[in-house]
């Protein structure tokens, strides 16, 4: 069964941000899906396996930005 969890991520300002932030979260194991909202600062992810904190944080990081 999958599961969608929305994070919150701080310092995305532009279209470019949000392709390299859902770009990170979707290489990770299990993603299905990636929405990333510039206006509401929000990734909405949904995943075939449990995505805990760490993973998606490293995504984040990678791309450049903070997970809240
Ligand atoms: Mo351009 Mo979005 O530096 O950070 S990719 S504003």
């Amino acid at each position: 069964m999958s599961e969608t969890t929305t994070w919150t991520v701080t310092g995305m300002t532009c279209g470019h941000c949000v392709a390299s932030v859902a770009e990170e979260i979707g290489e990770l194991d299990g993603v299905e899906q990636v929405d990333v909202v510039l206006a509401t600062g929000t990734v909405t992810v949904t995943s075939a396996t449990p995505l805990d904190r760490e993973r998606v944080e490293a995504a984040v990081t990678e791309a450049g930005y903070v997970l809240a």
